[in-house]
């Protein structure tokens, strides 16, 4: 049933959403009045009543409150209310033939149908495929109809809920979530694309990063000490593997007090910064939510022995990193951040530093004290933030974080549906912020290091996050292993926190838990270097898993598969800067190739780079495995024996920019820009290149430059001409080589930016 108008006045409506609700077993309470409002382009927002409306949480997704307007009079999708145990419950009916993605960070395939996934973050090391809550929460399920249109609900509530899309065959999904009542919200759109971009519109988009974060990313749990760190770096450079990051996990801090360093395996961290930067080198440093609130030694702490063997100085040293953590800690009681227990004392649960307490980031004010810790910690030239374990995960109890009667002030600022602003409801239980406390953690951290640095942008890494949360920082999936099955989901892990909002997205490259072996390792690379966050970690006590640690065969293949993302880097961050304006996933299901061919649907091997290129890895040893993919005009680039590097494909009608391969990001210039062109059917082909100063914010005032190529086909004659421009950043003089991809060869022709560029075909 439709919704319909209530009354002019009324910025309201009703829907009597009534639809199978005699069908549905279960139900202790049908509620009738459903009210609707229009909160965007093709965005409705449902509640159950009036009085569900009324006494509505504000929203954690949104970017804001939205404007509200009356709901539109034809809807086409009507959510059912009803309670279910004392919980609401939303149904939505969906047509036979519907594919069902996102509900964010899953295990096992890219398809949902029959899946059932819980959002509660949750530190899942070592998930299996029938975990059914990880690290993030997007209760947000994706629904694609067999004609290819799509629309997309949204159950906007932070606490615990389940996403049920395993009633496929009963044609419904359901949301059931502890906590009263809550809105949901349905994108309803043309194609799936627009549905994301609608998504976007409303929870915000992942602010541009800095370049150097889309280059790859080395870390293990640790590297340590100092010395450690520069063979790693050099490593690297020696062997002309291509490389922008080097990561610093727990260990580097005095005895896991975050903000501190261990001065005896870090004497000076200042100079270990700057001298990477001077080999190209960006750095990431770990910080977690618990902080140490006990004196004695933690159960992880290295042992006294070690310690005294290091002499006076360091003694010194880190006799003055303890009192600057102190100050922290006295400064942070006396603004009393803490989160309470439900007896309103400080809480305190054990993580790698024993007992610790936990800020309670829900607070402004909390954030804003937790931002400024930042001030010294960058001073050390630290280039961006990994914040772990703010799940919060706590340690020796069974739940795996504090207790969900704990107390957490909120935003009495925030404002509900209603218009209001929430005031002392503020004040809620664990129950109700655990899904964003790692969100707002990483907001005050992202909010710290751009105050810190305005100039520059800010690049945060974290474990935990909410639907939304791409506002604040990039995320990764958590601790997976070193196995063949990890290694293949971890395509569509990625490719569905790409559908529910997050583009900044990738796995621990070779796995985290367990060694693996190096086929794993090679094979993993290959493809793991063409993910949008693109990042080799391992776990403590693991063997070395760096790109040579196997031997010269897989170094070889590691090579030439980052030399690939660092020649399409130009291609990539234009993706990036896509993604940073309208909210499209940078890896993308082949399906949104063709919406409507339902042979895509579940494949999940492949992957797409933004819509012009297919990534087609094998995922079994003996890379027997054929993919489906789209119909048309898709030519292999560069084609390769070696079963590690996977196929990529061009599609017909696109024309990718590319560089030169560089050991960094920004170590050479864009030159020459090499134009990759594939003609479709008609002879022609078009594409994009987004180029700024790859940091700082000058982009938003203009300061960038937006070129689209055209290639005509004429006469046994390819034609390249600059169709477009954008932006005030001046066109750099510089030769472009044209390389037009035949179906048996490829053309080249030389010329300069700007200018009309032909090659012969004959
Ligand atoms: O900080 C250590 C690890 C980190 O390497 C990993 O990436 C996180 O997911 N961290 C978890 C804590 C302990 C894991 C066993």
């Amino acid at each position: 049933m439709r919704p319909m108008n209530l009354s002019a006045s009324s910025r309201l409506l009703v829907a009597a959403a009534l639809t199978q609700l005699g069908a549905i077993s279960g139900l202790s309470q049908a509620l009738a009045q459903v009210v609707s409002e229009s909160i965007g382009d093709r965005s409705v927002r449902f509640h159950a009543s009036a009085g569900a409306r009324e006494g509505a949480h504000p929203s954690y997704a949104l970017l804001k409150e939205p404007e509200q307007k009356p709901a539109p009079a034809k809807f086409p999708v009507a959510p059912v209310f009803s309670t279910s145990e004392g919980k609401q419950q939303v149904q939505i009916s969906i047509e036979p033939g519907t594919s069902l993605y996102g509900t964010g960070e899953v295990p096992g395939p890219l398809l949902r149908n029959g899946r059932q996934t819980v959002t509660w973050n949750t530190d899942a090391y070592g998930y299996g495929e029938e975990a059914t809550s990880l690290y993030q929460s997007h209760p947000w399920v994706l629904a694609v109809r067999p004609d290819g249109s799509a629309f997309g609900v949204l159950a906007d509530t932070t606490y615990r809920c389940t996403v049920d899309t395993g009633y496929t065959n009963a044609g419904e999904i359901r949301f059931v979530a502890d906590g009263p009542a809550f809105p949901v919200i349905v994108i309803n759109a043309n194609s799936p694309q627009d549905v994301l971009k609608g998504l976007g519109q409303l929870t915000g988009k992942m602010p541009l990063p800095p370049a150097w974060a889309l280059g790859y990313h080395q870390c293990r749990y640790s590297y340590y000490p100092e010395s450690r760190v520069r063979e790693i770096a050099s490593e690297f450079r020696t062997r002309q593997i291509p490389c922008d990051v080097i990561w610093l996990d727990i260990d580097y801090m005095e005895a896991f007090r975050v903000f501190t360093f261990d001065r005896g395996l870090f004497r000076d961290p200042k100079k270990l910064n700057a001298d990477l930067l001077g080999q190209g080198f960006h750095n990431v440093w770990m910080i977690d939510p618990g902080m140490k609130s006990r004196t004695a030694r933690g159960p992880s702490d290295r042992p006294e022995e070690e310690l005294a063997a290091e002499g006076p100085e360091v003694a010194k040293a880190r006799a003055a990193e303890l009192a600057k953590y102190e100050a922290i800690m006295a400064s942070g009681d006396q603004a009393d951040v803490w989160v309470k227990r439900a007896d309103n004392t400080v809480f305190e649960g054990e993580v790698w530093p024993g007992w610790c307490k936990f800020p309670d980031y829900t607070r402004p004010g909390v954030r804003q004290w937790w931002s400024g810790l930042y001030t010294d910690f960058m001073a050390e030239g630290v280039s961006g933030v990994w914040n772990d374990m703010n799940e919060p995960a706590v340690f020796n109890v069974p739940s795996k974080t504090m207790p969900e009667t704990n107390l957490h002030a909120g935003d009495p600022a925030m404002v509900k549906p209603n218009g209001k602003a929430q005031g002392d409801e503020a004040k809620g239980d664990h129950a109700r912020y655990h899904n964003v406390y790692g969100m707002q953690m990483i907001r005050g951290t992202r909010e710290g290091i751009q105050a810190i640095h305005p100039d520059k942008r800010p690049f945060v890494l974290s474990r935990a996050n909410y639907i939304g949360g791409q506002r604040y920082g990039a995320t990764w999936t958590g601790d997976n292993t070193a196995s063949w099955s990890h290694m293949e989901e971890s395509v569509p892990m990625s490719l569905n926190v790409g559908l529910s909002g997050q583009p900044f997205i990738g796995p621990d490259v070779g796995g985290f838990a367990g060694n693996g072996d190096a086929k794993l390792f090679s094979r993993w690379f290959g493809f793991g270097a063409m993910l949008p966050f693109s990042r080799g970690h391992t776990g403590k006590g693991n063997i070395n898993k760096e790109p040579w640690a196997f031997g010269p065969e897989v170094e070889a293949t590691c090579r030439e598969a980052l030399n690939r993302r660092y020649r399409l880097m130009p291609y990539l961050y234009t993706l990036f800067r896509e993604a940073s304006e309208n909210g499209l996933p940078v890896a993308r299901p082949v399906f949104f190739a063709d919406p409507k061919d339902a042979a895509l649907r579940s494949e999940d091997d492949a992957f797409m780079l933004g819509a012009d290129l297919i990534v087609v890895p094998q995922m079994i040893p003996d890379g027997s495995r054929v993919p489906t993919l789209p119909s048309g005009t898709w030519r292999e680039f560069e084609p390769t024996k070696n079963l590690d590097i996977p196929k990529l494909l061009v599609r017909g009608g696109a024309i990718l920019p590319m560089g030169p391969v560089q050991q960094f990001v920004g170590e050479k210039p864009l030159d020459p820009l090499t134009l990759l062109v594939c003609l479709d059917d008609s002879g022609k082909a078009k594409g994009t290149l987004y180029e700024d100063a790859g940091d700082g914010l000058g982009y938003q005032k203009g300061e960038f430059l937006l070129s689209t190529y055209e290639a005509t086909l004429g006469d046994g004659v390819v034609t390249v001409k600059l169709a477009g421009v954008e932006g005030k950043r001046a066109r750099p003089n510089r030769p472009v080589t044209v390389r037009v991809l035949l179906h048996d060869k490829v053309m080249e022709g030389t010329g300069t930016d700007g200018q009309a560029i032909s090659v012969k075909l004959k």
